[in-house]
């Protein structure tokens, strides 16, 4: 049998799984730190990171070992049974970000559907809304995962049509809009606003300073729930642990995912004081994988790894250097940079020929992987790990790129 190509697994992957993505045609074998591999030995930058999923860089060794240990002792319980290691994690990510409980899950998504239930169930024992009444604020340009209820927030066509009907009970206002929000909040219905404190997928959207501690000060005036979606913008991706630190802000409701495993495997929870967690009863909500004891050793794993490499702050200050490096490339087709910590964009102004497709691929070329969203935005997101030699050099790769379509 002689040795597949790249060629041979993109085919087999066309044939055998669902086309629903479009990936750029690189195969990918091996991940060390900031450093991926393709099936042919080239070695690459990785600049997505999985969308901000390996911020601790790939096979971290610590978290990896976690996960080996647990998974030769338990790997599950269900939650059927107490067991040895979820309460060491619910104790440990409680007191690492200030909240009385964690409900723990598996993807992001179930994260926010679960922290939309909290908020729902939240306004009708505690705020008294009338049963089935209860509104939730959402913003334009949202993305908080691909379930029917989230899409049913969504104000993109490519994330809702053709997936009808849609769940009720959201109020869509535009992102970094104060004014709307207050408007919106004049109803009595109104149990919560969920919100992305950046917006990734929009293309690292980053809003007005000051507009995360509006927003929460006029939430905490109407007796709302802030609810912060930090699936992407968590766990140090913006230079700060949480997104909502650059503004001092401390979410009602706290939805984390992705790093919180290292890129190891699925963990998502939602973090929330008594008042809001308790409103959920025993049988009310739950998930066969949710805790589990891998997740759980790997979790902990995870944020120890975040804690004492100080990535939050090497996310800062290299973040710092990208910005500056990448608004200093003189290119007709860089329109802007924007971006916090180590979660930044790059607008291109599209040409045919000359898309950031095009520049995607000229990247990988040149050996640095990143993907653009929304068509001409392209995403800058590397793992936390990345030091200045590495970074100073995945951006020399990157203006060769760039230098290709002048
Ligand atoms: C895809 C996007 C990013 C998220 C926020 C919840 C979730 C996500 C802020 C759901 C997930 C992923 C999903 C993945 C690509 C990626 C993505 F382009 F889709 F929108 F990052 F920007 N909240 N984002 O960003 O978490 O259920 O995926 O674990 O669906 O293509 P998940």
């Amino acid at each position: 049998m002689s040795k597949m190509t790249a060629k041979d697994y993109m085919e087999r992957e066309n044939k055998y799984g669902a086309h629903n993505y479009h990936p750029l045609p690189v195969v990918l074998e091996k991940g060390q730190g900031v450093y991926v591999w393709d099936v042919d030995g080239k070695r690459y930058y990785d600049f997505l990171s999985a969308y901000s999923a390996l911020n601790q860089g790939h096979c971290h060794p610590k978290i990896v070992k976690a996960m080996c240990d647990q998974a030769q002792v338990l790997t599950l319980t269900s939650r059927a049974f107490y067991n040895n290691a979820l309460g060491e994690f619910e104790e440990y990510v409680t007191k690492f970000f200030g909240y009385d409980k964690v409900l723990p899950m598996n993807s992001g998504a179930e994260a926010d559907e679960t922290a939309l239930k909290l908020c729902r169930r939240w306004g009708y024992d505690v705020k008294k809304i009338k049963e089935g009444e209860a509104k939730i604020i959402v913003c334009g340009n949202n993305f908080h995962g691909r379930t029917i209820t989230i899409i049913s927030m969504s104000t993109d066509p490519d994330a809702f049509s053709g997936f009808g009907p849609y769940t009720p009970g959201f109020i869509k206002i535009p992102y970094n809009d104060v004014n709307a929000l207050e408007k919106a909040l004049q109803d009595p219905n109104v149990a919560g606003l969920i919100l992305e404190p950046i917006q990734g997928e929009a293309g690292v959207f980053v809003p007005d300073e000051g507009y995360l501690k509006k927003s929460y000060d006029l939430c905490k005036k109407h007796n709302v729930l802030f609810i912060a979606d930090e699936v992407q913008t968590g766990i140090a991706r913006t230079g700060k642990m949480l997104a909502c630190d650059h503004e001092g802000v401390r979410p009602d409701i706290l939805i984390l995912g992705k790093a919180i495993s290292g890129g190891t495997m699925p963990i998502s929870c939602v973090l929330a004081d008594d008042e809001i967690m308790l409103t959920i009863k025993p049988g009310e909500h739950g998930s066969t994988f949710g805790g589990n004891p891998i997740a759980a050793r790997v979790g902990i794993a995870a944020l120890e790894v975040v804690k004492n490499e100080k990535l939050a702050e090497n996310a800062e200050k290299m973040g710092k250097i990208f910005r500056e490096e990448m608004r200093a490339i003189n290119s007709h087709m860089i329109e802007l940079v924007r971006g916090k910590g180590l979660l930044n964009a790059v607008v291109i102004r599209n040409k045919p020929g000359k898309t950031a497709w095009d520049v995607c691929l000229a990247m990988a070329e040149k050996g640095v992987l990143a993907k653009p969203t929304h068509g001409n935005i392209i995403r800058f997101a590397p793992p936390l790990v990345i030091n200045e030699e590495q970074l100073r050099d995945a951006v020399s790769l990157i203006k060769e790129a760039f230098k290709l379509f002048e």
